[in-house]
C-alpha cells in the first residue's frame, strides 16, 4: 500500500523538477572500493584474496625476508589501542569494521594480515583517479579522499555509457576499482554507490525508488547518524519508508526544526544541493597564536623564528598547490585584541619562501609595535596557477618582435 504512495509522492518530486528544468539533473557519486586497503594490495598483491585490515604506524610494515619474500604481520600479534581505518572485502566478511578497535578486530579475525597506514601513498592515488574521472566529465565536487560527486546533466553522452567510460579510466589510471550511483540527486546517488559495491553501478530511475530506496535503514541516508537513528527507532522508524509516512508535527516534537524538516525531504528523495565545483583559492595563509602573548623586543628571537616558520609554511603550501603570488601580507593581533594588517606587492609572482620572508618584513617595518602580540599571521594573494603564468610568459615572448 505504502509502495503506491511512495511512487505518487516521488513521482511527483521527479514531474516537479522536469518541469523547472526540461531535462532532469544526472548527478553521480563515486567512491572508492575499500580505498586504503585497495591501493595497498597494489603493491603487495601477494595479498589479493586475504583478509586484510589497515591501521596503525610503521611498526607493522612488512619486513622484507632474505629469500626475496616479505613477512606481514597479523592481527593476532598487534597489543595497542589503535583502530581500523579500513578493511578488504575478506576481512569484512569476517565482522572486521572501518573505526573498530584493532584488539577486537583481532578476537574476530587473527590471521589476518595487518598493514600500517601510509596517507602520502592514498594522496597521490586520490589526486590520479580525480584527474581520470576530470578529463570525461568535469565538473566534480571533492567531498574526500575516495569520493566525489560529478554533475553529468551537462554532457551529451547516455549516462551508462559514460559510468562505464568513468569506471574504465579510473580503473586505467589506477588499477583500482570504484562504485558509482547515479540519480537527480546528490543524497540518492550516495546512496546508489553503496548499493552494489565493490565495482558497482546503479542507475536509479523513479520507478526503482519504492523497491531499492524505500527499505534501507534510515543510516542509510548522509547525514543521520547512529544518535539520530536511535531516536528514530524510539519512534518505531527504522526504515526509509517509514520515516516518510512520519507526520513533519511529530518529527518537530522530537528534533529541532530543521532537521525535522530536512529529514521529512529526504525521506521523500528531495534534494537541490548543486555539485560544487572546486573554487580557484584566492589566497594562501598562516597564522598563529601564541600560547602567551609575545613582546616585541624581549621575544624577539622566538618571534622571528616564528615568523620565518609561517613564511615557509605558505611557501610549501602554495608550491604544494602549484600556485604563486605577488602580494604578500601580514596580520598582528596585539594583547588588547586589536588587529593590524600590511601588504606588499612584488613585481614578479613568487612561491620562494625567502622572497615572501623579505617582503613579509617590509610590512612588518611599517607597523608600530608597542603591545604584546597575540597572533602573527602571512598571507600570499593575488595568485596565480603555476601553468597559467608559464603560458602567460610564453605569450609575454611572443609579443617581443611586435615590440621592436
Ligand atoms: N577511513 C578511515 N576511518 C574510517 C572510515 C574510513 O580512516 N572510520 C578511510 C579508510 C578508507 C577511506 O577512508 O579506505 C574511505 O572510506 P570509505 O568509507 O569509502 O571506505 P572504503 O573505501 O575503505 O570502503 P568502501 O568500499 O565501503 O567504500
Ligand atoms: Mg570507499
Amino acid at each position: 500500500m505504502y509502495h503506491n504512495l511512495a511512487i505518487v509522492l516521488t513521482s511527483r518530486q521527479f514531474v516537479k523538477v522536469q518541469n523547472n528544468n526540461p531535462s532532469p539533473r544526472r548527478i553521480a557519486h563515486l567512491d572508492m572500493d575499500a580505498f586504503y586497503a585497495s591501493v595497498e594490495l597494489l603493491r603487495y598483491p601477494e595479498l589479493r584474496g586475504l583478509p586484510v585490515v589497515i591501521a596503525g604506524r610503521d611498526e607493522h610494515a612488512p619486513v622484507s625476508q632474505p629469500d626475496g619474500s616479505r613477512r606481514f604481520y597479523r592481527l593476532s600479534e598487534y597489543v595497542g589501542r589503535g583502530v581500523i581505518t579500513t578493511a578488504t572485502y575478506e576481512a569484512r566478511a569476517k565482522g572486521v569494521l572501518s573505526a573498530m578497535g584493532v584488539m577486537k578486530a583481532a578476537r574476530l579475525a587473527p590471521d589476518a594480515i595487518l598493514l600500517p597506514v601510509d596517507f602520502p601513498r592514498y594522496r597521490h592515488y586520490s589526486k590520479l583517479f580525480k584527474a581520470a574521472v576530470a578529463s570525461i566529465a568535469p565538473q566534480i565536487e571533492d567531498t574526500g579522499i575516495d569520493e566525489i560527486y560529478i554533475d553529468l546533466s551537462l554532457l551529451p553522452d547516455d549516462t551508462l555509457m559514460l559510468a562505464q567510460r568513468i569506471k574504465q579510466a579510473v580503473r586505467d589510471a589506477t588499477g583500482l576499482t570504484c562504485s558509482i550511483g547515479i540519480s537527480p540527486n546528490k543524497l540518492l546517488s550516495k546512496i546508489c554507490s553503496d548499493l552494489e559495491k565493490p565495482d558497482g553501478l546503479t542507475i536509479l530511475t523513479p520507478g526503482d525508488i519504492p523497491s531499492l530506496i524505500w527499505p534501507l535503514s534510515v543510516q542509510k541516508i548522509n547525514g543521520v547518524g547512529p544518535k539520530a537513528a536511535q531516536k528514530l527507532a524510539t519512534l518505531g522508524i527504522h526504515t526509509i519508508a517509514e520515516l516518510s509516512r512520519a507526520d513533519l508535527s511529530l518529527l518537530h516534537d522530537h528534533f529541532g526544526n530543521s532537521y525535522a524538516t530536512w529529514l521529512y525531504e529526504v525521506a521523500r528523495g528531495i534534494d537541490h544541493r548543486p555539485v560544487v565545483v572546486d573554487a580557484e583559492p584566492k589566497s594562501f595563509s598562516r597564522e598563529t597564536t601564541f600560547e602567551r602573548d609575545l613582546h616585541p623586543q624581549h621575544d624577539r628571537v622566538y618571534l622571528t623564528e616564528a615568523f620565518t616558520s609561517l613564511c615557509q609554511q605558505v611557501a610549501e603550501d602554495l608550491s604544494s598547490k602549484a600556485y604563486v603570488g605577488r602580494t604578500i601580507s601580514i596580520k598582528l593581533r596585539f594583547e588588547d585584541f586589536r588587529t593590524v594588517t600590511r601588504d606588499f606587492s612584488l613585481a614578479e609572482h613568487t612561491a620562494d619562501a625567502a622572497v615572501i620572508r623579505q617582503a613579509a618584513g617590509e610590512c612588518l617595518r611599517r607597523v608600530p609595535l608597542k603591545k604584546r602580540i597575540r597572533l602573527l599571521g602571512v598571507k600570499v594573494s593575488a595568485l596565480c596557477a603555476l601553468h597559467q603564468l608559464h603560458a602567460l610568459g610564453a605569450y609575454r615572448q611572443q609579443e617581443i618582435p611586435f615590440t621592436f
